[in-house]
């Protein structure tokens, strides 16, 4: 058993961890940048260690200072939330190598993930659907102009070491390939060191649904359904609702057994996300997160089920909690980031907060490092709240949300929340039809003044 967790994160995601080692009875240990000694996770933890200067390449992102502090404070394990290192294979491996217990999947698993190309084969081998294209890396322009030709345009070429959307290209033409390829490739190379690039049908109006899966070191494996995260701008998702109403039963058991078969052929363990495009009723694998995922709290609205706290139970080597036959999914849940930022250009908001109110009441759930009086600094990610709502359907659940929207007083600063508002007042996203590009189609009409 752990006596003592280091959480490697800040903001809300840093007292999500520290809620669920609390309600385990294990100790916490904070680390935080000489920009957020007044953070509320600091004051939250058992103990906490200074580990840099505000920029987060010298703290958050500083493996060496992260597992100085988990030796100097004997931290049995590591949790690393989302973003910053949760995703660093170096980083996982290292954790291990000095003695701690990382809480997530293996280095390995992570490394495999983190190549798009791997992931993608590694995927389809263990019998997940994936987008037609090239099979691997491109290599050669003219076996990919074969296949571009026999799938048809338009593609899209990707990096391997990308993800998120970042360094795609679309194709709509055959002459464009090569030129294209090559663009993406110096691209790729530049960005991330890795100029290999694969290619892929273009999908026209997908919608992004991801299964939530967890698995132990025993060989249980369980999917919680999917959650439904296609209202996105820019790549940074806005709003995630969980379940997807594009999806019937029959569709989500099929896909999540799919998804479960393959995590056990693949032995990866630790809290995991597949994601999928979906498109005239088929899933398309595009990648997989290895992480504990910012909107994980709809899943916990919907079955129930404590996330983190599963993720440290089969970090520990205990057996999941649950089989898939215990999972039920009940109900409707919303999740609506609240980002600080300028409603017209969207660039970030930080600054000083006065008057703080979280709404709340029955199915609301406010996940929020903020406090009336605390400044957002300007050194790190902008988003400050994430509001969950759940109701007994689609409905309960939108009437819920418009009106905790309304009682969310968040003074001083810009917010995210008038977004929000109109996102949930349009009739696309009220009959659930929307796409990945519904929003951005919505914000485009309004500068236009349409
Ligand atoms: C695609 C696609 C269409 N066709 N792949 C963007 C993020 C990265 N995870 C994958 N992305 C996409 N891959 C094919 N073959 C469209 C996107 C995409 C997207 C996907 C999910 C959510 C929002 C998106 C916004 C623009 C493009």
């Amino acid at each position: 058993m752990f006596e003592k967790v280091l959480i490697a994160n800040r903001g809300e995601i840093a007292l999500r961890i520290l809620r669920a080692c609390r309600e385990m009875g294990i100790s916490t240990v904070a680390i935080h940048s000489t920009a957020d000694t007044d953070a509320m996770h600091v004051r939250f933890a058992d103990e906490s260690v200074c580990i840099g200067p505000p920029a987060a390449k010298d703290s958050y992102l500083s493996i060496q200072a992260v597992l100085s502090a988990a030796a100097i404070s004997g931290a049995d394990a590591i949790h690393p939330g989302y973003g910053f290192l949760s995703e660093n294979a170096d980083f996982a491996q290292m954790v291990v190598e000095h003695g701690f217990t990382f809480i997530g999947p293996s280095a390995d698993h992570i490394r495999l993930m983190g190549d798009k190309v791997q992931a993608k084969a590694a995927a389809k081998a263990a019998g997940i659907p994936v987008v037609p294209g090239s099979e691997g890396a491109i290599e050669d322009i003219k076996d990919v102009a074969l296949i571009a030709k026999d799938i048809g345009y338009p593609v899209l070429i990707k990096a391997a070491a990308g993800g998120g959307g970042r360094g795609m290209q679309v194709v709509r033409r055959e002459e464009d390939l090569e030129d294209l390829v090559k663009m993406a490739q110096s691209e790729a190379a530049a960005a991330f060191g890795n100029g290999a690039v694969y290619m892929e049908k273009y999908l026209d109006k997908p919608r992004h649904i991801e299964i939530q899966i967890m698995a132990d070191t025993h060989g249980n494996v369980v999917h919680l359904g999917e959650r439904d995260c296609s209202l996105q701008r820019r790549h940074q998702k806005v709003l995630e609702e969980a379940p997807s109403p594009a999806l019937n039963a029959a569709q989500r058991a099929e896909i999540g057994e799919i998804t479960v078969n393959a995590i056990s052929k693949l032995g990866y363990q630790s809290a995991g996300t597949v994601e999928y495009l979906y498109e005239d009723g088929e899933f398309y694998f595009i990648e997989m997160n290895t992480r504990l995922q910012v909107e994980h709290p709809i899943t916990e609205a919907i079955t129930g089920i404590d996330i983190v706290r599963e993720m440290i139970r089969v970090a520990q080597g205990a057996k999941l909690s649950v089989t898939q036959d215990d999972i039920v999914l009940r109900g409707h849940a919303i999740e609506c980031r609240i980002n600080a930022e300028d409603p017209e250009t969207f660039a970030p908001s930080p600054g000083k907060v006065g008057v703080y109110h979280a709404p709340g009441g029955l199915g609301v759930r406010v996940d929020s490092a903020l406090y009336s009086g605390y400044t957002v600094p300007p050194h790190y990610d902008s988003m400050i709240a994430k509001l969950i709502v759940h109701g007994a359907s689609r409905n309960e659940c939108l009437m819920r949300l418009r009106r905790a929207l309304e009682e969310f007083v968040i003074d001083g600063i810009s917010t995210g929340i008038p977004l929000q508002q109109r996102i949930i007042g349009e009739r696309g996203f009220v009959d659930g039809t929307y796409d990945i590009h519904w929003l951005e189609t919505l914000m485009a009409a309004d500068k236009d003044g349409a």
